[in-house]
């Protein structure tokens, strides 16, 4: 099998996701970071029917979506499952698995298009993996507009960051009931170990969260699928903000 071809975002968490099942499955891939906002037609150019990362080409299928990268990983390479076989098993983990992708992935997703959008210093730590076809240098530079129109397609607004800020305490409480009977944090990693922790290893870049984060079985979980993350803002949440995390952070 050709090697496959993973199109990503710069420290995009679902794309990371999908990285982490290929690297599980030991399948050769290469990554290919686009530059967010015009990746939208340039997937579309490249025969995708959606405009999101992550992106597959893998085996002469194109797959789009971690939850149909998760899905296909295990139907081409089976082993090892991402998915248990006994199927109220394999449900539990389809369950979590699609709660962190339509729940918890928007989160950290408006809440770092907004902070960069306020604070463009953290751009450049963002890249520390990247793998954009050009310079970083050129991507700091042109920076402004990307993460300005970023923010805008992704409806990162004061309103929206301030409800997901107060969403967030009982988003990690989930994460830690996920952990607490056994769904996710098992020894063997499930397609829902891999589309929760880069979520909250993301929300962990920012100063503002890690304290409420890196203590709770959340932030251990999310440490150990995603050893090493891009990624470290400085304070940039108005304080009034981070209220509901500061009460709730042990
Ligand atoms: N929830 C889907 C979609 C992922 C998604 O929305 N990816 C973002 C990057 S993190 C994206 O490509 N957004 C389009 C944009 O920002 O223009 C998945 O897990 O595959």
């Amino acid at each position: 099998m050709a090697a496959a071809r993973l199109y990503a975002l710069p420290a995009s968490h679902p794309s990371t996701a999908a990285e982490l099942m290929l690297e599980r499955k030991g399948l050769d891939y290469r990554r290919v970071d686009l530059v967010p906002a015009v990746h939208r037609p340039l997937l579309r150019a490249l025969r995708f029917p959606g405009i999101t990362v992550p992106a597959l080409v893998i085996d002469g299928r194109r797959v789009q979506g971690s939850r149909e990268i998760s899905r296909a990983l295990d139907e081409i390479s089976p082993q090892p499952p991402l998915f248990p076989a006994e199927a109220s098993a394999r449900a539990a983990i389809e369950s979590a698995e699609r709660w962190g992708d339509e729940v918890l992935q928007p989160i950290p997703r408006r809440i770092a298009w907004w902070a960069l959008r306020h604070d463009r210093s953290g751009v450049e730590s963002f890249l520390s993996d990247a793998k954009l076809p050009f310079p970083n240098p050129l991507a700091i530079a042109t920076a402004a507009p990307v993460v300005a129109l970023s923010a805008r397609l992704n409806a990162a607004t004061d309103q929206s960051v301030e409800a997901d800020l107060a969403a967030l305490p009982g988003m990690l409480d989930q994460v830690d009931r996920y952990i607490e009977d056994g769904t996710i944090g098992g020894a063997d990693p499930t397609a829902a170990d891999y589309q929760i922790a880069p979520s909250v290893r993301l929300l962990m870049s920012f100063e503002d969260l890690r304290p409420a984060i890196e203590g709770r079985p959340a932030g251990a979980h999310a440490v150990r699928i995603v050893p090493t993350a891009p990624g470290r803002v400085g304070p940039v949440f108005p304080a009034r903000l981070l209220k509901p995390l500061r009460t709730n952070a042990a």
